[in-house]
């Protein structure tokens, strides 16, 4: 069982959108446990402050050190094995379905931390951060919609957490794009579902979808064929 603990400012976030989702249902099972833990609980600041003013001045505030080092000890006391600890951040490589698999095979204990403000202390990230991840090249207003993306990502490669036959077969788990799909009607606005779907001819219908695989991913993605740089 593969167990994901999260620190962050806004615990409420993730039971929100996380709580009725499929990853939910999957935590329900006990494919998965998943734990919220406010770092402001760990606040030994007589006003529970968690952020304070850079050094050098510059404007914006830090996450301070002490309540997410505090956090992180709670979390870790008396485990034989240190968790994986993932700190979400523009710095980071960017996520990838590569990286989200890797991580549902590698580690059974995930810490994610979600930072606010400017960041959080250089020193945190030095003592306790194994691997930084961004979500894309853009700057949002805290790591925890970037770690929503991450656990369902991560989630949903555990074993039995997507029940479908396809799970195993899809848009970017064979590096290409997903092939078009349809449902009934057989004809909606005039446009017909091609033939070859409705024909019942299994080889066919798999080779028709490998091609628009190939063809939807040279026009719309054809980053994706090139030979990857480093
Ligand atoms: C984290 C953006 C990961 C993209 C964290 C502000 C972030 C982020 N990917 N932006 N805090």
């Amino acid at each position: 069982m593969m167990k994901i603990d999260v620190l962050t400012l806004f615990p409420g976030m993730f039971e929100a959108v996380l709580g009725d989702s499929i990853i939910g249902r999957a935590a329900e099972k006990g494919l998965l446990h998943l734990q919220y833990t406010n770092i402001r609980d760990f606040s030994l600041d007589k006003h529970k402050r968690v952020d304070d003013y850079p050094y050098g001045a510059g404007g914006g505030m830090v996450m301070a050190p002490q309540p997410i080092y505090t956090a992180y000890q709670h979390l870790t006391e008396g485990l034989e094995e240190k968790p994986h600890v993932i700190y979400l951040s523009p710095q980071g490589k960017v996520f990838t379905q590569e990286r989200a698999k890797a991580l549902a095979s590698n580690y059974s204990h995930l810490i994610l931390l979600c930072g606010h403000y400017e960041g959080v202390d250089e020193r945190i990230i030095e003592e306790i951060v194994d691997e930084e991840i961004s979500i894309g090249d853009y700057v949002l207003t805290g790591g925890e919609i970037p770690a929503m993306a991450v656990i369902d990502a991560v989630a949903r490669m555990i074993p039995g957490v997507v029940q479908h036959a396809n799970a195993e077969s899809e848009s970017l788990e064979n590096g290409l794009l997903e092939y078009p799909q349809y449902t009934r009607p057989p004809e909606f606005l005039g446009r017909k579902v091609p033939d070859v779907l409705l024909s019942g001819h299994h080889a066919e219908i798999v080779k028709w979808r490998h091609q628009k695989s190939l063809e939807r991913t040279a026009k719309k993605r054809p980053d994706l064929l090139a030979p990857k740089a480093e």
